[in-house]
């Protein structure tokens, strides 16, 4: 007897009523780790608070009582500066230590919450209280700010920082979404910034650093207006695909569990930043990047900062970076980065600062952590157990991507020989849909979108479309899309060809899976007819019909007329 035997006792089979589920793999949270190694490894971590609530931690050093918070400057509420000051950013953090927090919360193992607001982001709420100062209410003005600026059917993936997306039924009905429709993802509060009080600093590595007022910016003889038809797509986007397969990173930043909806479309308006930094007489010899800087207060790893990344200057030399203020013809508002925002176009979302106030050319990319640490696009086997910053692509251009929006995952669909879908496709980088197929088996058998059903085609958006694909066959099948763009890229059939630790660049075909019954044939017509005439429901599909398909009469002639069943 060997001596984990021995510490069982003497009957060691006595089954826990649930250890089928563990098995199974229904209760993966519940697992413990099968070390098969030689190593010992840690499996709890003792710095977390127990409950929702955060805990003083006896043994920190008590940090300094009298620092205080304060929004940076008056008209500009929820904008404190971090980049300027290291000596505040140390204070917070040790301020920030004197806590324990309570874990994030486990989404991917478990089943993600049937509520809404899906996640709360307690943690993020209890961070910004902890602080303190004129952080304590950034949480509650967000929300309040969603409630006000979002559409009531928003789904929302994570109350704070907010990320929502406008359900499947809404998203593509319109080529271009209204703004109360566009998805939102923050990674801290919404700063309210005055646009009078409002402007914009330019420096690092430009030749005339300035300081620009909206009014600048806005005005015409200064810089030319452009208005442009862009698409955003956050680089989460349709990540539940992932985590249906395998689970990923959960990152400080929760990594919201998109759907299909962490896209949009809008015609941005305001000035091309190659002109404003011409303005400023240009960039010094060696200058590279750009780095952008948003408002609102940022935490990672314990650490106050504020939302920086960056952009090469290939791209802002290209005209492919706006600073916009208005959104489909309105102001921006304000979860959308009122009174001023980056629109990288053909970029992830992630590049699109809002809230800018500052642009700084630098001579490599940013290091601050959304561009260095964040956002990357690691190899399959890279993860918790070796990944390195430095091993995943830093993730630009999007590749060629699409999605279906009706039928529903799971439904069973009626229909008379062809089924009726929609969806979107979208490339990045400048790239655009040049075709949409659709299968109906599984991914053997395409068929091409009418290209009058597809929306007009424009640089840098999406394309909505609309098609019915012929399935004659009937029971459990797969509707598949795919997008060729216009360099002929084309997407991996599989979830796990596009899987990776960061849950980003789902760009496989999406996948729906239906229960096909198909009226065009005679005996589903007959049946569906007889369930019509005898009003009982087909659903759901796996309640055994109550009625007798066949009578024991029409049996009885049915074999005297087959050979039988077995042979002699
Ligand atoms: N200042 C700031 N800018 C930001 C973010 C942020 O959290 N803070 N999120 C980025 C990400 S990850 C995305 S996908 C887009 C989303 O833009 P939207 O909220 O207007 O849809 O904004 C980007 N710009
Ligand atoms: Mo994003």
């Amino acid at each position: 007897m060997d001596s984990e035997q021995a510490s069982r006792g003497p009957n060691p089979h006595i089954l826990s009523p649930d250890e089928w589920k563990l098995e199974q793999g229904l209760e993966p949270d519940r697992l413990r780790l099968r070390n098969q190694s030689d190593l010992k490894i840690p499996l709890d971590t003792p710095n977390l608070a127990s409950k929702n609530e955060a805990e003083l931690r006896a043994d920190a050093a008590s940090d300094d009582d009298t620092f205080v918070v304060k929004d940076e400057r008056p008209g500009w509420k929820g904008y404190v500066e971090w980049e300027d000051y290291p000596v505040k950013k140390a204070k917070a953090h040790q301020r920030f230590t004197r806590y324990k927090f309570p874990p994030p919360p486990e989404f991917q193992l478990e089943p993600v919450p049937g509520t809404n607001p899906v996640l709360e982001g307690v943690r993020w709420k209890l961070w910004h209280k902890a602080i303190g100062g004129d952080l304590t209410n950034v949480p509650e003005d967000s929300w309040e700010i969603v409630l006000k600026e979002k559409h009531p059917d928003m789904l929302h993936l994570l109350q704070f920082p907010y990320n929502g997306e406008p359900p499947k039924s809404l998203l593509t009905q319109e080529p271009i979404t209204p703004n109360e429709l566009h998805f939102a993802r923050n990674h801290g509060g919404i700063p309210e910034i005055d646009a009078e009080a409002f402007d914009l600093r330019l420096d690092g590595l430009v030749n005339e650093p300035k300081t620009l007022t909206l009014a600048d910016l806005q005005n015409e003889a200064l810089f030319p207006r452009v208005s442009k038809l862009v698409t955003i797509q956050c680089s989460g986007t349709r990540r539940l695909e992932q985590i249906s397969v395998y689970a990923g990173e959960g990152d400080e930043m929760i990594n919201a569990p998109w759907a299909e909806g962490a896209i949009g479309t809008a015609k941005w308006t305001g000035v091309s930043l190659k002109k404003v930094i011409k303005y400023c007489g240009g960039l010094k010899d060696g200058t590279k990047h750009l780095e952008l800087y948003g408002a609102e207060t940022y935490f990672k790893g314990g650490e106050c900062m504020n939302y920086v990344v960056s952009v090469p200057w290939s791209k802002v030399k290209a005209n492919e970076v706006l600073l916009a203020w208005e959104m489909n013809d309105k102001p921006l508002p304000k979860i959308h980065g009122f009174p001023l925002r980056a629109v990288v176009m053909g970029y992830i979302g992630a590049r699109s600062v809002k809230w800018l106030y500052r642009i700084k050319a630098l001579e490599y990319p940013s290091r601050a952590p959304v561009q260095s640490k964040e956002y990357l696009y690691f190899q399959q086997q890279q993860g918790k157990h070796n990944q390195l910053p430095t091993m995943g692509i830093q993730i630009q251009e999007m590749p060629v991507s699409s999605a279906i929006m009706t039928p529903w995952n799971k439904e069973v669909v009626v229909h008379n020989g062809k089924i009726e879908c929609t969806g979107w496709a979208y490339s990045g980088g400048g790239r655009w849909p040049e075709r949409v197929e659709l299968s109906a088996d599984g991914g053997n058998v395409w068929y091409a979108v009418p290209l009058e059903n597809m929306s007009s085609k424009h640089k840098f958006t999406w394309r909505t479309w609309r098609a019915s694909v012929p399935c004659d066959h009937e029971g459990w099948t797969e509707l598949l899309v795919r997008c060729w763009d216009n360099s002929l890229n084309t997407q991996p059939i599989a979830v796990r060809d596009s899987w990776n630790w960061g849950l980003h660049v789902t760009s496989s075909c999406h996948r729906v899976k239906v229960y096909s019954v198909n009226a065009s044939r005679a005996a589903t017509r007959a049946r569906l007819e007889e369930f019509a005439r005898r009003e009982e429901s087909f659903l759901p599909i796996t309640r055994p019909t109550e009625f007798q398909t066949m009578s024991m009469d029409e049996y009885e002639k049915r074999w005297a007329a087959m050979e039988p069943r077995d042979v002699d």
